[in-house]
């Protein structure tokens, strides 16, 4: 007789709440790029955390209120379906910034028939701390939770202890995937998100949300170790593609150079990256771009 637990949780709510970062603090390791602006998260992210007797696997998700054009739809119908078939919603609630409840989340959740947590982020940003207490009430009442928590995914505060809540409430399942997988989306997909992570840090207004990302090869070597990474980033208009190369070709090499090293720490081996920016005229209207760039719904 097994008592192995199992299960998917998805991490859903509004952009900027701290989902990715929630997601990267939980499995221990940053698979999902973070940044200080809203709708930097594209796709559904997965996350996986073994513990003893159990496995987690957490899915990341865009902010719900995406904007419009054939890619905020995308982001949209992803964050919509990782609600469904999996055995815990988690709703991120900014705790301190954008706190109370509102229709459009809700309505969100009233599709979700299994059990759902509250989960009050960025409690390190709020002081007193009975400025949680209406908080807490008003999701108290706007919903059925398991469990209403306050926690802060920056500095780690209650993280352990909404692992055992979660834990507690998953099926008992043998193990979706092998105990050293962290993930299930493949190299790249994880290469070209380290890339885009660096244009949200260091572009500004439209360009970040302009931009994609295509890794073209990726090459292990073995003497001497290192992986050969050939990427490029496509912009919608000639002027971002000025801006994301930059006086000399300056930006390009602090986007390519952030990258690498946030790379070579992952994967722990040296690695060559090559950068090479195009332009994709209103790629995010456009359905065979976004097929092209991999922006593709799983059912
Ligand atoms: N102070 C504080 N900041 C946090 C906390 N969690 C996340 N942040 C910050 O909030 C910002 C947004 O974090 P993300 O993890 O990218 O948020 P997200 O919900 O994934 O956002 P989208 O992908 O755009 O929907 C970043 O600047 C984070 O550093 C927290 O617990 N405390
Ligand atoms: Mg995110």
């Amino acid at each position: 007789m097994t008592t192995h637990r199992a299960g998917f949780v998805s991490l859903i709510g509004r952009p900027n709440a701290g989902k990715s970062t929630l997601l990267n603090r939980l499995v221990g390791e940053k698979l999902s790029i973070v940044s200080s602006r809203p709708q930097t998260t594209r796709n559904r992210i997965t996350g996986i955390k073994n513990l003893p007797g159990a496995q987690i696997v957490f899915i990341d998700t865009p902010g719900l209120q995406a904007t419009g054009g054939k890619l905020g739809e995308f982001m949209r119908k992803t964050a919509e379906r990782a609600i469904e078939d999996v055995d815990l919603v988690c709703l991120v609630v900014d705790a301190a910034a954008d706190p109370m409840p509102d229709a459009a989340t809700l309505a969100v959740l009233a599709a979700h028939r299994g059990p759902a947590f509250c989960v009050l982020n960025k409690v390190d940003r709020l002081e007193p701390k009975s400025r949680l207490l209406p908080v807490i009430e008003a999701w108290r009442v706007a919903r059925a939770f398991g469990e209403i928590l306050p926690v802060s995914a920056l500095d780690g505060t209650s993280c352990d202890r909404l692992l055992d809540l979660i834990v507690g409430i998953l099926p008992v399942h043998p193990p979706y995937f092998p105990e050293d997988a962290m993930t299930d989306q493949p190299e790249t997909f994880y290469v070209a998100e380290v890339i885009r992570e660096q244009i949200f840090q260091l572009t500004r207004q439209e360009v970040p949300y302009a931009a994609a990302v295509r890794v073209e090869e990726l090459t292990e070597r073995e003497r001497p170790p290192c992986l050969l990474i050939r990427a490029s980033i496509f912009v919608e208009q000639d002027s971002q593609r000025g801006i994301l190369i930059g006086r000399g070709g300056t930006m390009l090499k602090r986007v390519g150079s952030a990258a690498r090293r946030e790379l070579e720490r992952f994967f722990g081996i040296k690695v060559f990256l090559a950068l090479t920016v195009g332009v994709r005229r209103n790629w995010r209207k456009d359905e065979r771009a976004l097929r092209e760039f991999g922006f593709l719904l799983t059912s």
